[in-house]
């Protein structure tokens, strides 16, 4: 008797100063366990007379009892310290000064070209999309440029083989949603997107480049939708005093033609450095959409006209933030980058 409450002394005052729960457990398989004291001790009932075994019994059974209690106990007690000591060690100190993470801005391409999706959305026009990769027939010969013509030479095209190329300008995309409206107007679309040219790279031309594309085909379409539209983007883009001005121009796929030019913002139209004392600065070209282009499209040209535009992204961007090399936008130079931070 007195050995059981000797172990349970020392079993209780063994689990009272645990500290873990991997040593508490290491007492309760010794303690509980077949090979530990409390084993032996009830070995030796079978020795004793039988008038003394059924306490005995009783006492190693509560013996028992109590360190498995204790055992309970403690482990409820060591897991609640556990969880506290976790979410003591997490918790966000947030008086502490923050980490400044560098933020990325936005380039200034993008902003024009998200600038030019909202404008025209906000007509009623949707965002198309077409294949950089373009074929001869798409980026030229549906384009009214058939081989051979003079034309292609206004384009200088990296080829790809025969019939693939680099597409020159965004204006292929027009036949992709030509043709996918099979010969049903209304169309109301832009493109922006990259195009490819072998031209020398210089302060103002770049052998890859940007072009937002825009088509509108209906039944009532004239030159005055046009001009209006056009008039619209400038006064959007560069403020609301600028007015535009057509000059005739030649593109295979419009009849008529049309060379935009924008009033300088610089000087309001009086002449300086950026307009070169004209006044005036080029950002596009546009015309009514071709007929020839129309049928070559599944288009009945007597029912169906449209007007078409394509402007540089590059060039309009530059007017409006003042850059003077178009080298800046594909250099990387976070010192040209990071004056373009969002503002949203
Ligand atoms: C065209 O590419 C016609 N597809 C535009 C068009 C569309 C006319 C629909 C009528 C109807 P152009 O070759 O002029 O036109 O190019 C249009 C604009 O792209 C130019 O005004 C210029 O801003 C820009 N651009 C042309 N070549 C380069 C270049 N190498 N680097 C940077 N920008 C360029």
């Amino acid at each position: 008797m007195d050995e059981l409450l000797q172990i349970k002394e020392e079993a209780l005052s063994k689990i009272d100063s645990c500290t873990t729960l991997k040593d508490l457990n290491d007492l309760r398989v010794f303690y509980l366990g077949k090979k530990g004291p409390m084993q032996a001790a009830m070995k030796s009932m079978k020795n004793m007379p039988k008038d003394q075994r059924a306490t005995f019994g009783q006492v190693s059974n509560k013996v028992k009892q109590d360190i498995t209690k204790a055992i309970e106990d403690k482990k409820v007690q060591l897991e609640e310290e556990a969880i506290i000591n976790k979410i003591k060690n997490e918790t966000i100190d947030i008086a502490l000064p923050s980490q400044q993470l560098p933020v990325g801005t936005i380039h200034p391409l993008t902003m024009v070209k998200e600038q030019l999706e909202d404008l025209f959305v906000g007509m009623g026009y949707t965002v198309a999309e077409g294949p950089e990769v373009e074929t001869d027939h798409f980026n030229f010969e549906l384009m009214n440029i058939p081989k051979d013509h003079p034309a292609r030479d206004m384009q200088d095209t990296f080829y790809i083989d025969e019939n693939l190329l680099m597409r020159t300008h965004t204006s292929p995309v027009q036949a992709h949603v030509l043709l996918a409206a099979k010969g049903e107007g209304p169309i109301k679309v832009i493109c922006p997107g990259k195009t490819y040219r072998r031209d020398d790279d210089d302060a103002t031309h770049s052998h890859q480049f940007s072009q937002c594309e825009g088509l509108v085909i209906g039944k009532n379409i004239t030159m005055a939708d046009l001009t209006g539209t056009l008039e619209l983007f400038a006064k959007k883009m560069f403020g609301e005093k600028r007015e535009i001005r057509l000059r005739p121009s030649y593109f295979p796929f419009t009849e008529p033609s049309v060379e935009v030019d924008i009033s300088c913002f610089n000087c309001d139209g009086k002449g300086c450095a950026m307009c070169k004392g004209t006044g005036w600065i080029e950002v596009l070209g546009a015309g009514m959409v071709n007929p020839r282009v129309l049928e070559m499209c599944g288009f009945d040209s007597e029912e169906y006209q449209g007007f078409a535009f394509g402007i540089g992204l590059e060039r309009v961007a530059m007017l409006k933030y003042g850059i003077d090399n178009i080298r800046d936008f594909y250099s990387d130079d976070l010192r040209f980058l990071n004056q373009f931070a969002r503002k949203d």
